[in-house]
């Protein structure tokens, strides 16, 4: 495997620095060690001569003395990688430079210069995919966080602000279509058969949002005008035979643009704006300026191939990347550790775009699932961090769960508190004080303070401190005075380096019900700052039922136990919909705990599962809720979230009970689950929400058929397959038949391989069903699948696919033995070499050791010890093994 390891190529060069430096020890880089650039850069000229293997950059540089830094003498350049070929100072050719580890240093005596440096890369070597690397015969970017130093030398910092003009040229055959940010300028032919082209981006911006792209593509055209009359020429180049599957993202690309013109004022300010989709890609996508490049997962999309899921996933992400051109792009981040200033706000930008699109409730819910099963395990393990993080060894360790989708809450929180308009108000005043700027939180923050008129004084503790905090609830109903008394309690739990916590300010929407008339007396905002606080509501003559956290208005734990009998009223009666699955949610969650920790005797788990199918019937006979809704309230918590419930992780036992429940109401509710399913099977296609819907259900129903009547439910998921007309059914029945043992999952799985050979993203999906099984076998499934001619090691969407779905499968990565922990560390192993980003994204599920019940937990560290022994680890892998051991 480490064949494939071959780092990019330094070149030859012409000076004594060429020897190859040890990579330098891992250093702790601190937010409070911030300090301005010696150096700036208003103008860069770049110049490429493009080949797979062998890439000149020549690159121009007008550097300048920053006045409002420290005089520095010697200019420091990053560089990872790279060798110079050849440099030269005010046109004067010059080898009195050294490096320093990675680093070009340079001693300047004026106040400005012009530097030249040509390096020469590697694309097809770099599997590292970050720089100039390629992809299926074609040359891509990618420069966040520091790609930009694997392409030349460069202050590649985000503070740094550059113009950009851009030539490139090479082979035609090869590379038709040369692309990179702004606006096209010049294209011709050179006499030897290749060609060439100019780009330049008349908005100065750090080098992490440069990108090149040059290859065989294929564009979809379309145009929009922007509400102060700019015509924009859009386009999304895939490859020839992608074109046909970007329709959607080019609708969802439109309404991007239309809605933030509405939602937040932000017009689109390029005459360009460039989607490449590829198939190579360490995340989702990328908001280079004018020339987003995309996972082709989060681009391409037709019926027969992708999901309702992939839809919504790639209106998501298209959405994001544009929402970024403002919230990111012109205004960028100080420093990496401000990273959550750009992806919080526009996560929460994305959040708000895609619940306008479809069901604000639905999407509400699908956005708290997000965060309980990945933020709230990072929050409460040993890679906590708060949202604007303190330290790292390596940023790219720190695009996580937390700095994203806790970070949008963070900024949600602010919406709840302001209200929208003013809310409003404050990103306006955001946007035009630091357009153009590299700004930090804290300007945010005063931002909103100022425009919105909200004192976030406390508020910025939310920035500060790691944890989910838990809040205790307790209401107390007097009669005497027809009122009612409730407390509130917050704890901040200890996180790494962080042992005492200070009281968050946590705005929680309540309302009180009143038994007999089902109603509340209106909503109210409870804004509780301290430890412990109490608020009185007056005019209950019974005791009322309490709803908390109304649409989770908060990121917290609500860790006080209702009684069964009001999550059933609130279940029902709930005009929030979010606080009505919560209800749903929290009745299961309580009825598993206390079966798993062995609080019920026989007839308690009897009583208990009884109560749980009596909701689940009335939510199925309910003709008041559309399916889309109906469906997310009859999904179990999962095995994830129930785990961060208990004092000590036992997987075995939960998913045996949650199975057991499972299985219950399958049988149970047969009857019911078949009624649904002939239902929802009888309405045909469509992209609209009562068909999507429909589909949502129609597997749900196969879900619980499958666990209480297998027999049954391989009769209709091999119908369902067989009858599929589009992705959602024909996934949905193969993922039922996968978990079964059965002869029609062989038949299925090999039809569904065939049917789709070639389509690497269905292909990909065809790997994930299989390790995320519940199938007995999924662990003897995934290690055959590790041998098969289709996966390979250097496409991260192909190693995703098999090792992501197998490690979020409980039951066989949690396997007694530590078989699943052994497929998962070998993985790292062996990826870390090819593609080290990628590879450290694995240690997080084998980090949750100190929760673990003794056994697994052993065999976990032994895992990880094994990882951290191993010699030549990447910068990002020995951090996350090195903090999941530290605990
Ligand atoms: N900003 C990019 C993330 C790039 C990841 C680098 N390791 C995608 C996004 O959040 O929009
Ligand atoms: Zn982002």
């Amino acid at each position: 495997m480490n064949d494939l390891a071959t780092p990019p190529s330094p070149t030859v060069s012409t000076s004594p620095a060429e020897t190859a430096s040890p990579p330098p020890a891992p250093t702790v880089v601190r937010r409070l060690d911030y300090r301005p650039p010696a150096w700036l850069v208003p103008d860069i000229a770049l110049d490429f001569a493009l080949s797979l293997d062998s890439t000149r950059v020549t690159s121009r540089l007008r550097i300048e003395r920053n006045p409002d830094a420290e005089p520095e003498t010697t200019l420091r350049l990053d560089g990872d990688g790279l060798a110079v070929a050849s440099l030269s100072i005010d046109g004067q050719l010059r080898n009195d430079w050294r490096m320093d580890g990675s680093d070009l240093l340079i001693d300047l005596a004026g106040d400005a210069h012009d530097l030249v440096i040509e390096t020469v890369v590697n694309p097809a070597a770099n599997t590292q995919l970050s720089g100039l690397y390629a992809s299926n015969g074609m040359l891509c970017t990618q420069c966040e966080a520091e790609g930009f130093r694997r392409i030349t030398f460069f202050p590649d910092r985000p503070d740094v602000l550059s113009r950009y003009h851009v030539r490139m040229s090479g082979d035609k055959a090869a590379f038709p279509v040369l692309l990179s940010n702004g606006n096209p300028v010049a294209q011709g032919d050179n006499a030897d058969g290749s060609h060439w082209a100019e780009w330049d981006d008349p908005w100065p911006k750090p080098s992490y949002l440069f990108a090149l792209v040059a290859g065989e593509l294929l564009a979809n055209r379309a145009s929009f005008t922007t509400r102060s009359g700019r015509d924009v020429s859009l386009a999304i180049f895939v490859r020839p035979g992608d074109e046909t599957r970007t329709d959607h993202a080019m609708r969802s690309l439109i309404a991007s643009m239309t809605w933030d013109e509405d939602a937040y004022g932000r017009e689109y300010d390029l005459d360009d704006f460039n989607i490449v989709a590829v198939s190579d890609f360490n995340a989702g996508a990328m908001e280079n300026k004018g020339l987003n490049v995309f996972n082709t997962r989060y681009i391409l999309a037709d019926p027969e191939t992708a999901t309702d899921g992939d839809y919504d996933a790639i209106e998501g992400v298209v959405g994001h990347e544009y929402f970024h051109n403002w919230s990111g792009n012109r205004v960028t981040c100080r420093d990496w550790f401000q990273l959550s200033l750009k992806e919080g706000f526009t996560v929460l930008r994305d959040q708000q775009f895609s619940a306008e699109r479809g069901s604000p409730p639905v999407k509400r819910i699908e956005d708290v699932r997000i965060l309980r099963g990945s933020q709230f395990p990072e929050d409460s393990g040993p890679l906590a961090h708060p949202i604007r993080p303190d330290s790292y060894q390596e940023i790219s360790n720190f695009y996580t769960a937390t700095v994203y989708n806790k970070g949008a809450e963070v900024i949600r929180m602010m919406t709840v508190m302001a209200g929208p308009d003013a809310f409003r108000k404050g990103t306006d005043l955001y946007f035009d004080r630091h357009d153009g700027e590299a700004a930090t939180c804290e300007d945010f923050i005063k931002a909103i303070e100022d425009g919105a008129g909200l004192d976030l004084t406390q508020f910025r503790r939310w920035y500060e401190q790691a944890g989910t905090p838990r809040i205790e609830a307790e209401a107390v109903h007097h009669p005497a005075t027809q009122s009612v008394t409730l407390t509130l309690r917050q704890t901040v739990p200890a996180t790494p380096g962080q042992p005492d916590k200070q009281p968050m300010p946590i705005p929680l929407r309540t309302a009180l019900f009143d038994r007999a008339t089902g109603k509340h007396h209106g909503e109210q905002l409870l804004l509780l700052t301290d430890a412990e606080q109490s608020f009185t509501f007056a005019g209950y003559d019974t005791p009322p039922v309490l709803s908390i956290n109304r649409g989770f208005s908060a990121p917290v734990a609500i860790a006080t136990q209702l009684p069964t009998a009001d999550l059933l009223f609130l279940a029902e009666h709930d005009d929030d919909p979010f606080a009505r699955y919560e209800a749903m949610q929290q009745l299961v969650v309580q009825h598993l705990v206390a079966a798993v920790t062995g609080q019920l005797d026989a007839s308690a788990l009897e009583r208990g599962r009884r109560e749980i199918g009596e909701a689940f019937a009335a939510i199925l006979a309910d003709s008041g809720l559309d399916d889309l809704m109906r469906g997310e309230l009859v999904i179990l918590p999962g095995e994830g979230y129930l785990s961060e419930q208990l004092a000590v992780n036992e997987p075995a036992r939960i998913h045996a009970e949650r199975e057991a429940l499972k299985a219950w109401l399958g049988q149970h509710l047969g009857t019911e689950w078949r009624a649904l399913h002939d239902r929802c099977a009888a309405v045909p296609y469509s992209l609209e929400a009562a068909a999507r819907g429909a589909r949502k259900l129609k597997t749900q129903a196969l879900v619980y058929l499958a666990a209480g009547d297998p027999a049954e439910a391989v009769r209709r998921a091999k119908a369902q397959y067989d009858a599929a007309d589009c992705m959602t059914d024909r996934q949905g029945a193969l993922m039922t038949l996968c978990g079964l043992d059965d002869p029609a999952r062989e038949e299925a799985l090999a039809d569904f391989h065939d049917r789709f050979a070639g389509n690497a993203l269905v292909i990909d999906k065809w790997f994930s069903l299989q390790a995320g099984s519940l199938n007995p076998k999924a662990i003897e499934h995934t290690k055959a699948l590790a041998t098969h001619p289709d996966f390979t090691m250097t496409n991260p969407n192909r190693v995703r696919s098999l090792y992501m779905a197998f490690a979020a499968n409980p039951q066989a990565f949690n396997a007694a033995s530590g078989e699943g922990y052994r497929i998962i560390a070998d993985l790292i192993i062996a990826l870390d070499p090819i593609n080290g980003s990628t590879a450290a994204r694995f240690v997080s599920p084998l980090g949750r050791w100190k929760k673990m019940e003794p056994g697994r937990a052993k065999l976990m560290r032994a895992e990880l010890e094994r990882i951290a022994a191993t010699p030549g680890l990447s910068r990002d892998t020995t951090e996350q093994v090195q903090r999941s051991l530290a605990g």
